[in-house]
């Protein structure tokens, strides 16, 4: 399997000083996803590790599941370093499979349940995987045919697993021996915490997907840091609301922060106010995590009807996109739950407001970062800091920034300067205080309900289109989803331009994620040109201003 093993060319590690540094001051604890399930199970093994709307697991449970999977999965010849799909909604199932993954040190590639043919067959070429782990059964969609079509037409990927409520236990039972997963035999040794726990995916790029690779050693502190900030403990029961697979979900301080604290993990499919609610009353649930658009229909609906039975909700984090303070001001009003702003991002940094913080900051800023190790730089065009308070481009540096991406070159050399601070796409402004404002985005992606998209990637698809001579995507606001996407299309032919729905059925058949597809369609003769004669993308944002 040598060719699929991760090398050290794969990523590029911290620097030699920094590492040690974070390693000896504690920053970095040395211990693996894997390792911290088997200390729960043993430490607390009777209490409920993670539910969902069908069943329930306890620390126990979880870690004997993960186990037999792993073996399983051992069992198909998939080998530590090996990289592996993970595409599962918020089921249990999606516990099971990811930390079966992390037992064996294979390295699970956390693609989101919306990813259709396009996303899927780029990130299984990008990391070349070897297997995908879907959900057995999706709703008027099936993950595995997919999946199976996918294996057909990549060749690294060999495997499709198609995982249930009974597949840990299917494995276990088939008379499967794990005992020996935690020794260190010399082909199989033992995860190490300062290897690739996961790869992370970087939200609207284009062309090869940016794949994020974070160590248990830096994601792990991002965890238990997060977990002091937001205080969870035993009693805290999280509920993933958001796909599980997501950054914000999965460790701000989220799934892995819950069942850190030793709480409970509760799992939904139905973001709905009505099933939600419904599911918060009975889970108690305590602290969850919502895009701002997400975050408006739960308050709409509890200022509407009221909203009893949410009397557990301590916090509501808000993050993924700019929250309006109009918004965060109406949390705790509607829904009885303080609300924290959260501004992160899967390559590392993450700022919370403080659940302590007066309302000017927890309503009008997006928090300060939460480590003391963390580096913020706001700079200018020519990479000069800006004057204090200024707004910027925001670089940053930190015990769990990532220091570049897996096999890509020509996105490290534009994203991280040489002296390996990385270069968010953010226009921020920190306040006197050390809070931080976001003010805009630099990046060319459009941040749609907190999924990003790439305007080049939908335009390239659409570009097929036969009926489309020339397309360019813009993001404009939109009072909902923060922004729509806006699709100016110039017609080969002047009598028949394609509509909106035509556009939208080709992009998806195309195999784009649904939050891709365009919202609203314009049709130009031809595109308004800069000085130097390119399309300008600046002009028609201005146009959609009106
Ligand atoms: C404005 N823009 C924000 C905010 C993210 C926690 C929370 C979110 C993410 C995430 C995450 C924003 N206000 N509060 O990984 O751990 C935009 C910025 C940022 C980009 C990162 C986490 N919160 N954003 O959203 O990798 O533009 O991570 O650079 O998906 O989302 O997107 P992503």
């Amino acid at each position: 399997m040598s060719h699929s093993a991760l090398t050290s060319g794969d990523f590029i590690p911290w620097p030699t000083e920094e590492a040690a540094s974070y390693r000896s001051s504690g920053y970095w604890a040395g211990i693996t996803f894997g390792e911290l399930l088997a200390r729960r199970a043993a430490e607390s093994g009777d209490r409920c590790a993670a539910r969902d709307q069908n069943r329930s697991l306890t620390y126990r449970q979880l870690d004997d599941s993960a186990s037999s999977f792993a073996t399983g999965l051992r069992d198909l010849g998939i080998r530590p370093g090996d990289r592996v799909m993970l595409q599962i909604p918020n089921r249990a199932e999606f516990l099971e499979a990811l930390f079966a993954l992390f037992r064996l040190g294979a390295v699970p590639v956390m693609c989101l349940p919306a990813h259709r043919h396009a996303e899927l067959a780029a990130i299984a070429e990008a990391s070349s995987a070897v297997a995908i782990v879907v959900a057995q059964d999706g709703v008027g969609f099936s993950y595995v045919d997919l999946a199976q079509r996918i294996r057909r037409e990549v060749p690294t990927l060999r495997h499709v697993i198609a995982a249930g409520p009974a597949t840990a236990r299917a494995l276990s039972e088939a008379g499967a021996d794990f005992g020996d997963l935690y020794l260190p035999a010399v082909e199989q040794p033992a995860p190490s915490a300062g290897a690739v726990a996961l790869l992370q995916l970087s939200g609207g790029s284009t062309g090869i997907p940016k794949l994020i690779p974070r160590t248990h050693d830096d994601y792990l502190y991002s965890v238990r840091r997060s977990v002091e900030v937001c205080g969870l403990s035993e009693s805290s029961v999280y509920l993933a609301v958001l796909p599980a697979s997501h950054n914000f979900t999965l460790s701000s301080p989220g799934i892995l922060g819950a069942l850190w604290a030793g709480g409970t993990v509760a799992l939904t499919e139905d973001p709905s106010p009505s099933s939600a609610f419904a599911f918060i009353k009975e889970t108690g649930t305590t602290i969850t995590a919502l895009v701002p658009p997400l975050a408006r229909v739960w308050v709409n609906t509890a200022e509407r009807s009221g909203a009893p039975g949410l009397e557990t909700l301590e916090v509501v984090q808000i993050g993924g996109a700019r929250c309006p303070g109009e918004l965060a001001a109406r949390i705790r009003p509607a829904l009885g739950a303080r609300a924290q702003q959260v501004f992160g991002m899967a390559e590392g940094l993450v700022c919370y407001t403080r659940l302590d913080d007066p309302e000017d900051i927890a309503v009008g800023t997006q928090g300060r970062p939460m480590s003391d190790r963390d580096e913020l730089l706001v700079v200018d065009e020519h990479d000069r800091p800006v004057e204090a308070g200024a707004s910027g481009h925001l670089l940053t540096r930190g015990p769990y920034t990532i220091r570049g991406y897996f096999r890509n070159p020509a996105a490290n050399h534009r994203s991280f300067t040489a002296d390996g601070w990385y270069r968010t796409s953010d226009i921020v402004s920190v306040r006197p205080d050390g809070n931080l404002v976001v003010v805009g985005r630099a990046g060319d992606f459009i941040n749609r309900s907190g999924e990003k998209l790439s305007p080049e990637e939908l335009e390239q698809h659409l570009l097929r289109h036969p009926l489309v001579d020339d397309v360019i995507a813009v993001g404009m606001a939109d009072e909902m989803l923060g922004e729509r996407t806006c699709v100016f299309v110039v017609p080969s032919a002047a009598d028949t331009a394609p509509s909106l729905t035509d556009l939208r059925t080709f992009a998806r058949q195309n195999g784009l994620a649904d939050w891709k597809l365009p919202d609203e369609a314009r049709v130009v003769r031809e595109f308004p040109k800069t000085k130097v004669g390119k399309a300008s993308r600046a002009d028609l944002r201005a146009i959609l201003r009106g």
